[in-house]
């Protein structure tokens, strides 16, 4: 007998998210006319040609010829026909032009982050070499390298589908990996050109144009200060390539579109980004971008997966009725969107932080904030995108698990957002490296309480009261730990902030909402967001724990 379910459809993309354009109508109000028809037409374009194109896609993988027919190394990438199409779309709709043409001034970040997160969901993550362009981009500015700005800010911004270039961010290696300083990568002296010998593990979208790339110039000294930035074309005039073999693709748990590479740099022509040290810095500008990126596709994959559930909860119907009057799935459903409302304004307000900056009207603390926020939004999102993609699935029972609905890839490719661009635990260090510097723990305290101020209404109190409790905790907390129970600690104190600025931006946004003639459903989100409890730093555990659970006793003395 044939099993005959409805599968889940989706519809347009940007209408179907009143989160989404509540934001738009409040980042860009005197903008709407403009900017919304180009997002309604993307939420088409996303909901159909292109989910339906992912669909037949789905098993298309990128392949690397390494040799053409007359035995010349070319390591050709042939990428999926998506991946060739979402490169045209992110020229012609500038996903990230829009952000250095400013049309919007600080609101620039919002509307291109905006675009990107009604697109991403079906570009099958060519989100990754747009982030490693944009973060390319903002890099070469901030490092004040004219000529290297004149030669490629014009195609990493280009809105011509034929003059733009994407860029690689190459950082990890084989012995390094999170851990930079450890960069085996040399620079060596040819003349008045560098070359850059090495191996790089993880190479991103490997068809990029050009890269950024750490490496240690001859001489310099061990650590992360002596590594320097260098900018590298991949290809010579010519076509040939310039020094850098790709060795294989990885074949990765997800993200299986994206052809990741390990690379042998052979000589590589590089010109350094900002003098011959100081390699980390001059990149952070980039992590900054690329870890925005990180929370927009985090919180893009939560939408599409969450409207997917809601739909197919609408026409499945199991022990007598359709899921979605079921009370047990709707209140599963209920939870989930909760949780994606506090992440989609965190991430949004980290991209509101950077805009703001960018444009140069952010005020001393919410330039100070913006520090602490990236990593915050990055590692909270991560994280809430793999506990979302992962319910979502189950919402599909069954099907949810099985490959050709399409369903498995949101979580899988959920999975990468807490690893790439620094782990939960690599970025909840630099939350308390950014907490140590001068202000910065107090513009994030003001940042929060602002937001909490703005929400007057009564129902609203007891998230105020959840998250100035939360904060007030984490504020203690992080004024008496010390030693190895600080560290042990960053990552609850950092989700504990995450989770806390989610729920105040949230109060905040709901207080918009009833103002804006908007109503309750994002107050009943914030509601619900606080019940779920936002504060880790209360489930710290002893020292003692932490041996008897990590030490030779978890391995029943085996060690
Ligand atoms: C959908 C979106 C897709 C996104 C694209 C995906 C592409 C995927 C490609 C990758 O995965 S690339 C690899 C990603 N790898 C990482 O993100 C590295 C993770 N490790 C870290 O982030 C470490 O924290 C770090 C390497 C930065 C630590 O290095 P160090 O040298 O031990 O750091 P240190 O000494 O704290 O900082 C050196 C300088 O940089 C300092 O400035 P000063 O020299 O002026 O003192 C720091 O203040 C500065 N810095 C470090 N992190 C910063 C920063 N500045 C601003 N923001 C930061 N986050």
């Amino acid at each position: 007998m044939p099993f005959l379910q409805d599968p889940p459809r989706l519809t347009n993309a940007y209408l179907a998210d009143p989160l989404l354009r509540e934001l738009v109508a409040r980042a860009l109000p005197g903008a709407l006319g403009e900017v919304e028809p180009e997002l309604e037409h993307l939420g088409e374009l996303a909901a159909g040609r292109l989910f339906a194109q992912q669909a037949v896609e789905r098993l298309l993988e990128p392949r690397i010829e390494h040799w053409d027919a007359w035995g010349r190394r070319v390591d050709h990438i042939e990428l999926t026909p998506l991946w060739r199409e979402a490169a045209t779309l992110a020229a012609r709709h500038g996903l990230v032009a829009t952000a250095y043409e400013r049309r919007h001034g600080p609101a620039s970040r919002v509307h291109q982050l905006a675009l990107v997160h009604v697109l991403e969901p079906s570009l099958d993550v060519y989100a990754c070499p747009l982030a490693m362009t944009d973060g390319a981009a903002r890099a070469l500015l901030d490092a004040g390298n004219a000529a290297l700005v004149e030669r490629a800010l014009p195609r990493l911004t280009s809105r011509e589908p034929a003059r733009m270039w994407t860029s690689g961010q190459w950082m990890t290696e084989r012995i390094g990996g999170s851990d930079v300083s450890l960069t085996e990568t040399v620079a060596r002296r040819d003349g008045d050109d560098w070359r850059l010998f090495g191996t790089k593990w993880f190479s991103s979208a490997t068809t990029a144009e050009m890269a950024l790339a750490l490496a240690r110039p001859e001489g310099a000294p061990a650590g992360s200060r002596g590594l320097a930035l260098f900018y590298l074309e991949t290809r010579n005039e010519d076509g040939t390539t310039n020094g850098v073999l790709v060795n294989r693709l990885k074949d990765k748990l997800g993200t299986r579109k994206l052809p990741t590479a390990e690379l042998t740099l052979d000589g590589a022509r590089a010109v350094p980004v900002a003098g011959l040290s100081g390699g980390v810095r001059a990149i952070a500008p980039m992590l900054t971008v690329t870890r925005t990126w990180n929370a927009v596709a985090a919180v893009a994959g939560m939408q599409r997966a969450l409207a997917l559930a809601r739909d197919y909860a609408r026409r499945r119907a199991a022990f007598g009725a359709p899921l979605a009057e079921k009370p047990l799935h709707a209140d599963t459903l209920a939870g989930l969107e909760a949780e994606r409302e506090g992440a989609f304004l965190l991430a949004f307000r980290a991209a509101a932080l950077l805009g703001a900056s960018e444009a140069g009207v952010a005020s001393d603390a919410e330039q100070l904030a913006l520090r602490a926020v990236t990593p915050l939004a990055k590692l909270t999102t991560g994280k809430q995108a793999v506990a979302i993609a992962s319910e979502a699935l189950e919402c599909f029972g069954g099907a949810g698990y099985v490959e050709d609905t399409g369903l498995p890839r949101l979580l899988r490719d959920a999975q990468v957002l807490p690893i790439w661009e620094g782990t939960t635990n690599v970025l909840a260090l630099d939350v308390l490296r950014a907490l140590a510097g001068e202000g910065v723990g107090e513009a994030l305290a003001a940042e929060v309480n602002a937001h909490l101020a703005a929400a007057r209404d009564p129902a609203l109190r007891p998230a105020i009261e959840a998250a100035r409790a939360a904060l007030a905790r984490a504020e203690a907390w992080l004024a008496a730990a010390a030693g190895p129970a600080r560290e042990a600690g960053a990552r609850r104190l950092a989700l504990t902030l995450g989770r806390t600025l989610e729920l105040a931006l949230l109060a905040a946004h709901a207080q918009w909402c009833l103002d804006h003639g908007r109503g309750p459903r994002a107050l009943a989100a914030a509601r619900r967001l606080a019940r779920h409890g936002i504060d880790l730093v209360a489930e710290e555990p002893g020292a003692e724990e932490l041996e008897l659970l990590t030490g030779p006793s978890a391995d029943g003395g085996a060690r």
